[in-house]
């Protein structure tokens, strides 16, 4: 032997993201995490073997995909120490026929009890929710962890945006990548895209497209979840979920500041108080940064009222279950 190389005598600090819940969304997730090189990866669940199955094929990936990111698989809690951004994907997806409030019991016990955990082992992390039914899991999240609302962010806002950019890229021929489209509202059958925010680089889509085609592609970006459940029959979409997850966790873990729609809680702002909503928010090392208002016709106004009331009725019906 001639040459010799020295293992690090210092760990330096990678930044670390807990995935709790190492399923469809998790695992993916975790995948564009590492292979990106964004940050070291955690992957919890509860199912014996599989964190850590997932883990380790990933990491037999890394010299292929050619990246150093360490991903560990874990039932523990404790393995999440010092994790700069959680994201929690636990919980039961939605199956054929089975509405997103249908989880809402099943899965309110399981993040509940996940956001304390996170809460004794990184409390210094910053919170993404994306079990559903989402808009009252993050409310659930933020109360059981007693972390800042600014700290506790639900996604949806920019996957369901991704679907809407997705059926007018489809529609018109053009390239996804010119599009930009925003839907704000809970993550249900009431959210609201906003075809007046939404252009093709610049152009509001409004002047491009018929109001018909407008809501028939509204229609199917509001059935997008369940169209994709339908296809599959054994469970949800999980790569555009991940890849929506992965674009708030950069914005936070490289404090780029994007202006993305997500659920954030809401304290006035848009005449809505005490819930958590999907809204445009600026997305930083700290979390929800600020929150813009966007000026709505009477319409858009109404249709976001009655989201809210959806999300509240669903808060309610909680309370009235666990009570
Ligand atoms: P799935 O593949 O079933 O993975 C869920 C994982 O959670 C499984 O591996 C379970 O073992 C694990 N789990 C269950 N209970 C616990 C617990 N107490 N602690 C730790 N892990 C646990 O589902 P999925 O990955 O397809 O979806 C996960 C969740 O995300 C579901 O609630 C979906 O409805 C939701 N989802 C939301 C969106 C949004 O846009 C908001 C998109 C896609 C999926």
């Amino acid at each position: 032997m001639s040459l010799h190389i020295t293992p690090p005598q210092v760990e330096c600090k990678t930044p670390l993201v807990a995935i709790i819940g190492s399923g469809n969304v998790g695992s993916a997730l975790a995948q564009r995490v590492a292979e990106k090189n964004l940050a070291d990866v955690v992957l919890l669940d509860i199912a014996a073997g599989r964190p850590q199955g997932i883990a380790l094929d990933l990491m037999e990936a890394r010299g292929v995909e050619r990246h150093d990111r360490k991903i560990t698989g874990s039932m523990d809690y404790a393995d999440i120490a010092g994790a700069d951004a959680v994201v929690i994907t636990a919980g039961r997806p939605r199956t054929p026929g089975m509405s997103r409030d249908d989880l809402l019991r099943v899965n309110a016990e399981i993040v509940s009890g996940a956001a304390r955990q996170v809460i004794a082992h990184a409390p210094d992390a910053v919170l993404i929710v994306v079990t559903n039914p989402l808009d009252v899991m993050t409310h659930l999240a933020w109360k059981a962890s007693g972390l800042p609302a600014q700290r506790v962010i639900g996604m949806a806002g920019i996957l369901d945006s991704a679907r809407f950019q997705t059926f007018i890229a489809m529609e018109l021929g053009v390239s996804s990548v010119d599009v930009s489209a925003i839907v704000l509202g809970g993550h249900g059958d009431l959210m609201v895209p906003l075809p007046r925010y939404s252009t093709v680089n610049g152009i509001p889509i409004t002047d491009l497209m018929d109001a018909a085609t407008i809501e028939r592609l509204v229609e199917r970006t509001r059935n997008g979840g369940a169209e994709i459940v339908e296809l599959l029959q054994t469970g949800g979409a999980f790569y555009a979920p991940a890849s929506s997850t992965y674009v708030m966790l950069e914005s936070i873990l490289l404090n780029r500041s994007r202006i993305v729609p997500a659920a954030a809680y809401l304290a006035g702002q848009y005449g809505l108080h005490d819930l958590f909503i999907g809204v445009p928010v600026r997305l930083s090392c700290r979390g929800v940064e600020s929150i813009l208002e966007l000026v709505l016709t009477d319409q858009e106004r109404l249709a976001l009222q009655q989201s809210a009331q959806s999300i509240q009725k669903s808060l309610s019906q909680l309370a009235a279950l666990t009570s």
